[in-house]
């Protein structure tokens, strides 16, 4: 490690990966991983937030490693591991436990949205997500995290644990010769014309590993005629496509949809519209399918090759875990130095 930025962002493996993931998070990832130190985890404590059938997560975290890789993450550059290798995450996430609020938890709207209308049957860990995710990123003092739109809310929460932390133990962490704070307060890197990707289905929906709907999204394994068919009955509407940005209010779908072709070829929204503006959707869906296939076609290929070789990848989660852990052990121990526990 140098001291270059530190970048720290992770998947859940619960189920398959999607183009919302993709776009929102995983180009992120690799596009970062030259200019910065990067760690990216596949957070296999979040997963078992919600049940988890133990040999399906096991599959699962195997293949998110396998995704990272074959969209173009190198585990020499970038350290990639799963995170229940790192015991210091949950570690760390019981002391914030601590450091957090009830009242902050419970603005949470990720929780009310997958907690649904039963919340007394959902997990504690559920409730407590945002305190370990905090811990994920503060573990490793991270100052940046590329995610999608839809993890806003938890950054600000780890920016407030962050900066309560380093005001309750502030004569401590002085003492300790930080004169700025013990943790970094966390930035959320959201940037792009897909940091939320919306179901193909629902326009109001984001897209999302767990819609029971498989037309609802592109998985990173799909093959060309799955992704081809499920382009095709994307939900639209009947009208021509509208030349300016102004034109895609109101129709969540198409906005969606030009949104993706956007991010997928490179391009503004502005210029998608230029170019199509006025065609008929069937037009634009076929140059959809093409710059989609295009893309994730040999993502799924790579998965599908990584993963007749699963020795392997658990071999890079092992070597990402103990590269992952040679940073966060010297953290911690001085966490608990601050707090006062004796080693
Ligand atoms: N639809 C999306 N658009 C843009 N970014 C997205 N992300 C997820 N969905 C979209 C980003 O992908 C990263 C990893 O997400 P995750 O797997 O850790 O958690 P999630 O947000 O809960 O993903 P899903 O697909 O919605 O899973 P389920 O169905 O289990 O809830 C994050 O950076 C996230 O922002």
């Amino acid at each position: 490690m140098t001291n270059k930025t530190r970048v720290f962002s992770g998947v859940q493996p619960t189920g398959n990966l999607h183009l919302g993931n993709y776009l929102g998070a995983i180009t992120k990832f690799v596009a970062m991983q030259r200019e910065h130190d990067c760690l990216y985890c596949v957070v296999d404590l979040h997963a078992i937030t919600v049940w988890q059938e133990p040999a399906e997560l096991a599959r699962n975290t195997r293949e998110v490693t396998a995704a990272f890789i074959a969209s173009g993450l190198d585990p020499k550059l970038s350290i990639l591991f799963n995170q229940s290798q790192v015991a210091e995450h949950a570690e760390l996430a019981w002391i914030f436990n601590c450091v957090a609020r009830l009242g902050w938890l419970n603005r949470m709207t990720q929780f009310k949205e997958k907690a649904g209308k039963d919340k007394e049957a959902a997990s504690v860990g559920l409730y407590a997500y945002p305190t370990l995710m905090a811990a994920d990123i503060l573990v490793y003092r991270a100052t940046h995290v590329p995610v999608g739109e839809d993890q806003k809310q938890h950054l600000e929460l780890a920016r407030d644990i962050a900066q309560k932390f380093n005001n309750d133990f502030a004569r401590q962490i002085e003492a300790a010769g930080h004169a700025d704070g013990f943790f970094p307060l966390p930035e959320p890197l959201i940037q792009g014309p897909a940091t939320r990707v919306m179901s193909l289905r629902d326009g109001s929906k984001k897209m999302s590993k767990s819609d029971p709907s498989d037309l609802s999204r592109i998985n990173l394994a799909d093959d060309a005629d799955t992704i081809a068919k499920k382009i095709q009955k994307a939900k639209t509407d009947p009208e021509p496509l509208p030349s300016e940005e102004a034109g895609l209010e109101g129709r969540p779908e198409l906005e969606n949809l030009i949104g993706i072709f956007a991010a997928l070829t490179n391009k503004s929204r502005a210029d998608v519209l230029r170019d199509y503006g006025g065609k008929q959707f069937s037009d634009f869906k076929r140059a959809l399918v093409d710059a989609s296939v295009a893309k994730i076609g040999p993502i799924g290929d790579g998965i599908r090759r990584l993963m007749s070789d699963t020795a392997e990848i658990d071999r890079i989660l092992k070597d990402g875990s103990d590269r992952a852990r040679a940073i966060a052990v010297p953290i911690m121990r001085q966490v608990k130095e601050i707090a006062g526990f004796i080693r």
